[in-house]
């Protein structure tokens, strides 16, 4: 890996999790491309750094889904930044309701997105940080080794996260490293894409006590800077009330 700064190709920057990452890691003197499909946040994201870190952030509309224009964000990173150390494929949603009741298109999205979005974050960033032997944090979850009720597709899409962070272990091991952060609940926007109102009523005023962003970006921070030391394979964070 490259002498600092990091240079780190980074989805679903635009609330939670990827954008207190961003910030961090642009205020630490990394080099951030930031990746997400709402604009405006991506743009509040700017505003909300000091004027003097900004050229180090790079932002970039894009939806995971869409391959081509992934590998075209990834090609801008690289051209921008001159190279690519760190992919952090942060993107991913869950809906949460009982299996019996669910939407198969809820089930899609969540497969689509948390599963097929991290494969193509890692597919099109995989030459680079083979020749930087650089790092993937992905973001799994304290449901990538348990089942929940009512979340049993997001929760296998977070076992095949963490899954996916093992097979490169062992694949690629002497090139590229990888890490795995499993968070219980953190307090983002994450709980609002569910549409059952008794699950939702349930839920909130636990991810509402759950931790903040920032300590989960605390972390991804932690894992790129120890890089060269040893290698942190998959870190639990947990709230304090649980
Ligand atoms: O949630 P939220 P988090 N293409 O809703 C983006 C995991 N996690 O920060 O496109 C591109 O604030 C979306 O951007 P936009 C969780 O599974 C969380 O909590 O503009 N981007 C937004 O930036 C996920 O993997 C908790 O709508 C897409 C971001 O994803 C990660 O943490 C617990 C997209 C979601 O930000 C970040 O989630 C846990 C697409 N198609 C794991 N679809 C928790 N919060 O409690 C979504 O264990 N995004």
């Amino acid at each position: 890996m490259n002498s600092l700064p990091r240079i780190v190709f980074l989805t679903g920057a635009s609330s939670g999790i990827g954008a207190a990452t961003a910030r961090l890691l642009v205020q630490k003197g990394h080099r951030v491309f930031a990746c997400a499909r709402r604009r405006e946040k991506l743009e509040a994201l700017v505003a909300s750094l000091p004027e003097a870190v900004r050229d180090s952030l790079a932002i970039r509309v894009l939806d995971v889904l869409d391959v081509e224009d992934h590998q075209k964000a990834v090609a801008e990173c690289v051209e921008r930044f001159g190279g690519l150390d760190v992919a952090v494929p942060n993107a991913g949603l869950g809906i949460f309701d009982n299996l019996g009741e669910a939407a198969l298109e809820d089930w899609h999205t969540m497969v689509d997105v948390n599963v097929k979005g991290v494969l193509t974050t890692l597919h099109c960033c995989l030459p680079h940080l083979r020749e930087a032997k650089g790092l993937v944090v992905n973001i799994g979850s304290v449901a990538s080794r348990n089942v929940f009720p009512f979340s049993g597709v997001y929760c296998a899409t977070k076992h095949a996260v963490l899954a996916l962070g093992e097979a490169i272990r062992q694949d690629l091991k002497s090139e590229v490293a990888s890490t795995t952060i499993c968070p219980g609940a953190v307090d983002t926007d994450f709980i609002e894409q569910t549409h059952n109102e008794d699950l939702l009523d349930q839920y909130r005023p636990n991810f509402k006590k759950g931790m903040h962003p920032d300590f989960i970006a605390d972390h991804v921070l932690l894992a790129i800077e120890h890089r060269g030391r040893g290698v942190v394979s998959d870190i639990t964070l947990r709230p304090d009330f649980l």
